[in-house]
């Protein structure tokens, strides 16, 4: 499943429109998983007990991750590379089961079409969903 040339067109492309509004995707984003998938609460309780989608880290931690999520657009022709010391600080300080990678992979899509919708093609949507499902796996990849 590796990404074509046109993929990564595609998904620099589409970033370009989205980056400006990444903070606030990325808190929704966030927002949206603590909410629909309640499991993932448990990694940030150290945020306090009420950890809806409008608490200040929430919305703060959003940008953060999107933050990520635009190294990965610059490190797209070496994901494994460019996210190798975000995996091992999930992996090994911050102990996140792998599989939430893809639960938030799923929200951050999500989140980017309802904000773009025009912009949000069949086309972009396949090549945004490798992009993020490769991330996902790039950020698993020092979990050995
Ligand atoms: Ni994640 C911290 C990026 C998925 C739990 N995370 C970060 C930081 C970045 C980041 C960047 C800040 C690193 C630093 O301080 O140097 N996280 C990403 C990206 C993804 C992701 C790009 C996936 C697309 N993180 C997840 C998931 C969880 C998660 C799925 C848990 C469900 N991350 C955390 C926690 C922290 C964190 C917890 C530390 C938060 C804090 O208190 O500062």
């Amino acid at each position: 499943m590796s990404l074509s040339a046109k993929d990564k067109t595609v998904v620099k492309k589409f970033w370009d429109k989205v980056e400006g509004k990444s903070a606030e995707i990325g808190g929704e984003a966030l927002g949206r998983m603590l909410v629909a998938y309640p499991q993932t609460k448990a990694y940030f309780s150290h945020w306090g007990s009420d950890l809806n989608p409008q608490h200040p880290m929430v919305k703060k931690h959003g940008a953060v991750i999107m933050g990520g999520i635009g190294k990965a657009v610059k490190n797209i022709d070496d994901l494994v590379r460019g996210l190798s010391a975000l995996s091992e600080l999930h992996a090994f300080k911050l102990r996140v089961d792998p599989a939430n990678f893809k639960i938030l992979a799923h929200n951050v899509i999500l989140v980017a079409a309802m904000y773009f919708p025009a912009d949000f093609t069949p086309e972009v949507h396949v090549s945004v969903d490798k992009f993020l499902q490769r991330v996902a796996l790039a950020l698993a990849e020092r979990y050995r």
